[in-house]
């Protein structure tokens, strides 16, 4: 189990994803001014945001989202096959996602500073779409028992490290005017709503017609259908979605269908000792 993770910067990414040559080059990547980043801790939102942006930036034109599977479409910089998808020739908007918190960042970021859509959803929903992820995916140490897991991701013990290091870090960041801030809790409140601040963000002019167009796409029973989405290209020994499924539920809140009332308990007050200097609002608190 032990060599599954690599510890980089005090936090454990999955070695089959994240060889050295691999993190060597996220280290020397060159950012354009026009690059779009898509940041989020895992399970907040990425294939979301991954459908998302790109329809925005095609206005409407669902190309790249019917032909591209998502890790190619908006490649993770961090990944293995941000080396091989020869990213420096692809043409201007550049779409990248990556896990990594704001501290972990190239030197080129904080130099060129990129358009950043920063997604964030409920820790404990997070926790709860990870809990069964972690369990269908062979790069992942097993969860084990819920109560092990929930005290290993409290204490950032898994993949990306500590959801409450990554949210404050992005938070912090010292420069905030090329980052939005977005909550998946948003996206489901009000899809176009949020299609239409993200493309205003990314200056991006849409009509209603393509706002509509685009919000219906990235509906999760619509992404469900998209095998370039959906992760069903991904080998049933990597992913065995016959357990659980990538595009598990969808929805806001599922965590009361998981944690009993002491786990929530307990998770409330590690939130409010880590949260305590924190002065965003968010929306699901
Ligand atoms: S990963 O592995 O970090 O890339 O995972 P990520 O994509 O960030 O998170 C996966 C969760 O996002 C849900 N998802 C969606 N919810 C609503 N609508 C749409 N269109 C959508 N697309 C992905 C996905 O179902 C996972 O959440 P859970 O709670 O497990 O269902």
């Amino acid at each position: 189990e032990a060599e599954l993770y690599t510890l980089y910067k005090g936090v454990y990414l999955p070695s089959l994803l994240h060889p050295q040559e691999s993190l060597k080059y996220y280290e020397d990547f060159t950012f354009r001014p026009d690059d779009i980043l898509i940041v989020t801790y895992p399970k907040s939102g990425t294939t979301w945001m991954q459908e998302i942006v790109p329809l925005i930036s095609s206005g409407g034109d669902p190309a790249s989202v019917e032909t591209l599977p998502n890790w190619d479409r908006v490649p993770w910089l961090e990944e293995n096959r941000a080396c091989i998808l020869n990213l420096e020739q692809r043409p201007s908007p550049r779409m990248f996602s990556t896990h990594f918190q704001y501290n972990m960042m190239p030197r080129s970021f904080f130099e060129v500073k990129p358009k950043v859509v920063y997604v964030m959803r409920n820790p404990k929903d997070v926790f709860t779409s990870s809990f069964h992820y972690f369990g269908i995916t062979s790069f992942l140490v097993k969860p084990g028992p819920q109560g092990e897991f929930l005290h290993k991701f409290l204490n950032g013990e898994v993949m990306f490290g500590s959801w409450f290091d990554h949210v404050k870090s992005w938070l912090n960041a010292d420069d905030k005017e090329h980052i939005m801030y977005i909550a998946y809790e948003e996206l489901i409140m009000d899809l176009k709503d949020s299609v239409t601040r993200i493309a205003q963000f990314l200056e991006k002019s849409l009509d209603a017609e393509a706002v509509e167009k685009i919000a219906e796409q990235c509906l999760f029973k619509n992404m469900k259908h998209n095998k370039m989405s959906n992760y069903s290209l991904v080998p049933s020994e990597i992913m065995d979605q016959t357990k659980s499924e990538f595009l598990r539920k969808g929805i806001a809140g599922d965590w009361k269908n998981q944690l009993t009332e002491a786990e929530a308990e307990h998770f409330d007050a590690v939130y409010k000792d880590r949260m305590k200097d924190v002065k965003y609002k968010f929306v699901w608190e």
